[in-house]
């Protein structure tokens, strides 16, 4: 899980008012905080220099990236490939029984196999076909502000790099294989996205403590979340479907199973100390989503509600 970079929520003292983007060009990519390429000393990559230097080359693709151009294509080392196929082999085995009928229903869009490293470019394809989503390369964690109000514009930064081959189950921070099984599946549901969405819109307008609260709502929600089928706990969020532990924890119950409720005092996030202590439960996405528009009436004066909520799928067609 990610070690730092979410903890900036200093209290709001500016006085000239924020300028809300008005397209994703204007969503910075490029101010990465935590690990860049420099990686701390209790990073499984630390000791490694071919590591961050094959790092720091993906970045550099993510910084020079334009809106609207294609994701540039990466070929990926033998030692990555390794990385890849573990992971989608172990995580396979778990979603029958543990995953949400949504990512269930979308997990086949993608073809997913053992043996390739699936390319961003294409899985964006998919995505714009599905529900209108893109995905935009990043070098790495992105400040708070940046990767909410990327949501609002229907876009989810992902980081394009490979974990440290000598922990293929664990890493410190977001990497292409918890992006790809955790995040980019979900993101094939209309009904996901349109929670997901809110939050996004939620944070144009949002002072930084506002912020604060919807990277806590995000956790507990696209990181965290479970939704419930029937008398069962189903994940749908990222760190749970992209974690073999934690799938385990969650689904043996010996964690806390709270209602989601966007307005109350969301609890601290802890992404040190092992496995959630407690998962917060929707009804269904459409409840979600419901409750999170509600919540971002709150922030948001209506016309920036209506000129993003009621849009349809954006046009993508002057990027081809
Ligand atoms: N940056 N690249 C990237 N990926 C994330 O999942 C991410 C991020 N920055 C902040 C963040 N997540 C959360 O802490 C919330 O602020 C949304
Ligand atoms: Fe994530």
């Amino acid at each position: 899980n990610f070690k730092d970079g979410t903890k900036a929520a200093a209290p709001d003292t500016q006085t000239v008012p924020r300028h809300i983007p008005q397209s994703l060009e204007e969503v910075d990519n490029g101010q990465i905080l935590g690990f860049g390429a420099d990686l701390a000393e209790d990073h499984p990559g630390y000791l490694d220099q071919a590591y961050k230097d094959r790092r720091m080359a993906i970045a550099n693709i993510a910084r020079r990236h334009r809106v609207g151009d294609p994701i540039p294509r990466l070929e990926y080392t033998p030692d990555e490939l390794q990385v890849w196929g573990t992971v989608l082999h172990e995580l396979r085995n778990l979603y029958d029984d543990g995953a949400c009928a949504e990512f269930l229903r979308c997990l086949p869009l993608f073809d997913f196999s053992e043996d390739v490293v699936p390319q961003l470019e294409d899985l964006s394809q998919i995505l714009r076909r599905e529900t209108g989503w893109q995905i935009r390369p990043v070098a790495g964690l992105l400040h708070p502000r940046d990767f909410l109000n990327g949501l609002a514009f229907q876009t989810f930064h992902s980081t394009q790099y490979m974990r440290h081959p000598s922990k293929p189950n664990y890493t410190p921070e977001p990497d292409v294989c918890h992006e790809l099984l955790g995040h980019v599946p979900m993101l094939a549901d209309s009904a996901f996205c349109d929670m997901v969405h809110s939050i996004g819109v939620a944070s144009l307008c949002a002072d930084d403590s506002q912020i604060w609260h919807l990277t806590k709502i995000y956790w507990y929600t696209v990181e965290f979340g479970v939704v419930q089928e029937g008398d069962e706990m189903k994940a749908f969020g990222a760190g749970i479907l992209s974690s073999y532990g934690e799938m385990k924890h969650m689904r043996t119950g010996n964690a806390e199973f709270l209602p989601f409720d966007p307005n109350a005092k969301q609890p601290k996030m802890s992404y040190k100390d092992g496995y959630q202590k407690r998962y917060f439960v929707l009804k269904s996405f459409e409840d979600g989503a419901q409750q999170l528009r509600e919540y971002c009436s709150k922030i948001t004066p209506p016309d920036i509600m209506a000129r993003f909520l009621n849009k349809a799928t954006p046009d993508y067609s002057d990027q081809s």
